[in-house]
C-alpha cells in the first residue's frame, strides 16, 4: 500500500468489540475524532487518517492464553510522520501501548520510508569477507570478568580467545569507560592480541568494542575506538533507541560492522498481552538501524525464547527487506558446544554461534574452549556427528567438552 506503513497489533479481550476498537486506533493515533467532524473538514483530513485493513477474531484458546484475541492490521499515513523510527513508533504504538492488553507484532514499512534508511553497512556477506570466510558458520567468543581487570589481564584474556580460532571477539555489554581499561588504550591492547595470535593461527578476527557513554558521545567514541585500531564495534541499542544506532551505522566514518546486543528486550517480548514481538524488536527494526550482527537468546541455552519466535527473529534478519542488506543472526546465551549440531539444524550455515561461559569455562582453558567449538562445527558440517568427532586424536577440546556439557539432541 503506497505511501503508508502498516501496523499489525495481536489485542486481547474478553468483551471488545474488536471492530469497533480497531477503527478506534486507526482515528485515534491519527487525525484524533472522525465521526464529528464536519464534511469539509473530513475532506481535508482523509489523506491524515488511519484505515483499518483488517480483523482476524480468535475464539479462546486454551492451548494459548485462554483468552478471546484479534490480530488488527492498521495502515497509518507516511505523511502523518519524519522519516525517522522514533515518529513511527510513537505513531503506532506510543500511547496505545499503554492502552490495555495489547502487542504490536509487526511493521511493514513503506518504500518511501525505508529509503531513509541505508541498513547494515557490511551485512552477512561484508562481514564474511572481513574474516575470509565464506562457508562455516562463525564463531564469536565474549569477554568475561572484565569488571575490576586490568590491561594486561584483558589482553591476556583476548589472546587467549583468539588462539582458540574464533571470528570475532565481543566487549561483555557491562564494560563502560572506566580507568583500567579506558576505550582506545583497551583497543590498542586486544588489537595487539589479535595480530599476535594471526600470527599464529593464520586467522583474521573482529574484536567488537562496546561504544558507551551519553548519547552526544557514541559517534566520537566509535570514531576514537577506530582510530585506535577497532575493526567492528558493539552497542546497546535497546538503552539508547534505534535512532541512536541509525545515527551510527549511516555515518560514512564509522566504517565497520555494528554488533547489536539485546540488553533490555526481555522487558518488551515475552508477554503475549504486552510490548513488541522478538522478531520486530530483535529482527526488523535492528536492521532497518543498520545492525550488521543481532544477538538474541536461542531456543536452548541459558536465555530460551520460544523456537517459533526465534526463528521468526532469524526470518526477519535474512528475508528480503527492501533491498536492504541482511544481518547476521546471532543466537546467544549458554551456549556450549553440545548445542552446535541444534543451532546449525536451526540456523544453517549463515549464523554466528557465540558463547562466553561455553568458552571461558572450557575444562582445558578459554583456548581449547575456542577450539572446541571449531571442531564442533567442523564435525556438524561433515555429517561425522559430535560423538563420533570427539573420539579423533586432535579433539581433545572437544571431548572434554561434551564431558563438561554433554550434547543436546531433541
Ligand atoms: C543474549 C546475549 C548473550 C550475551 O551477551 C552473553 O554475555 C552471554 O554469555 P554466556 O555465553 O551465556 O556466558
Amino acid at each position: 500500500m503506497t505511501g503508508y506503513c502498516i501496523a499489525t497489533y495481536r489485542c486481547f479481550d474478553d468483551k471488545a468489540d474488536f471492530h469497533k476498537k480497531a477503527t478506534g486506533i486507526a482515528v485515534g493515533l491519527t487525525v484524533g475524532s472522525w465521526t464529528e467532524l464536519p464534511e469539509a473538514q473530513k475532506a481535508e483530513m482523509e489523506k491524515h487518517l488511519g484505515k483499518v485493513l483488517s480483523v482476524e477474531e480468535h475464539a479462546a484458546d486454551a492451548s494459548k492464553t485462554g483468552e478471546r484475541y484479534a490480530d488488527i492490521k492498521i495502515a497509518y499515513p507516511d505523511l502523518n510522520f519524519s522519516k525517522d523510527l522514533p515518529a513511527l513508533l510513537v505513531t503506532v504504538f506510543g500511547k496505545l501501548s499503554m492502552d490495555g492488553k495489547i502487542k504490536l507484532l509487526d511493521l511493514e514499512v513503506s518504500d518511501s520510508f525505508a529509503s531513509g534508511f541505508p541498513g547494515p553497512k557490511f551485512g552477512l556477506e561484508g562481514v564474511r569477507s572481513l574474516v575470509d570466510v565464506q562457508k562455516r558458520p562463525l564463531l564469536m567468543s565474549i569477554f568475561k570478568s572484565v569488571i575490576g581487570h586490568d590491561m594486561s589481564n584483558l589482553k591476556e584474556q583476548f589472546y587467549q580467545q583468539a588462539l582458540g580460532g574464533v571470528d570475532l571477539i565481543k566487549d561483555d555489554e557491562i564494560l563502560f569507560e572506566n580507568e583500567l581499561t579506558p576505550l582506545e588504550k583497551r583497543v590498542e591492547a586486544c588489537m595487539d592480541a589479535a595480530r599476535k595470535a594471526e600470527r599464529e593461527t593464520g586467522q583474521k578476527l573482529l574484536y567488537a568494542v562496546n561504544i558507551t557513554g551519553p548519547t552526544s558521545k557514541l559517534a566520537d567514541n566509535a570514531r576514537k575506538a577506530i582510530a585506535a585500531g577497532a575493526n567492528a564495534i558493539l552497542f546497546n541499542v535497546l538503552s539508547y533507541g534505534y535512532d541512536a544506532l541509525h545515527e551510527l551505522s549511516k555515518d560514512a566514518s564509522i566504517n565497520v560492522p555494528i554488533a547489536a546486543h539485546p540488553a533490555m528486550a526481555g522487558a518488551s517480548y515475552p508477554s503475549p498481552h504486552y510490548g513488541i514481538g522478538a522478531s520486530l524488536l530483535l529482527g526488523k527494526l535492528m536492521r532497518l538501524a543498520g545492525a550488521d550482527l543481532v544477538l538474541f537468546p536461542s531456543p536452548y541455552g541459558s536465555v530460551v525464547m520460544p523456537k517459533e519466535e526465534n526463528l521468526a527473529v532469524k526470518h526477519a534478519l535474512l528475508k528480503p527487506l527492501h533491498e536492504l542488506k541482511t544481518s547476521f543472526p546471532v543466537p546467544s546465551a549458554g551456549i556450549h558446544p553440545g548445542l552446535v549440531e541444534l543451532i546449525i539444524r536451526d540456523f544453517g550455515t549463515d549464523v554466528v554461534v557465540n558463547a562466553g561461559g561455553g568458552i571461558h569455562g572450557h575444562p582445558m582453558g578459554t583456548a581449547a574452549g575456542g577450539q572446541a567449538f571449531r571442531q564442533a562445527i567442523d564435525a556438524t558440517l561433515d555429517g561425522s556427528g559430535l560423538r563420533e568427532a570427539a573420539k579423533r586424536p586432535g579433539n581433545e577440546a572437544l571431548a572434554a567438552a561434551i564431558d563438561a556439557w554433554g550434547i543436546r539432541e531433541e
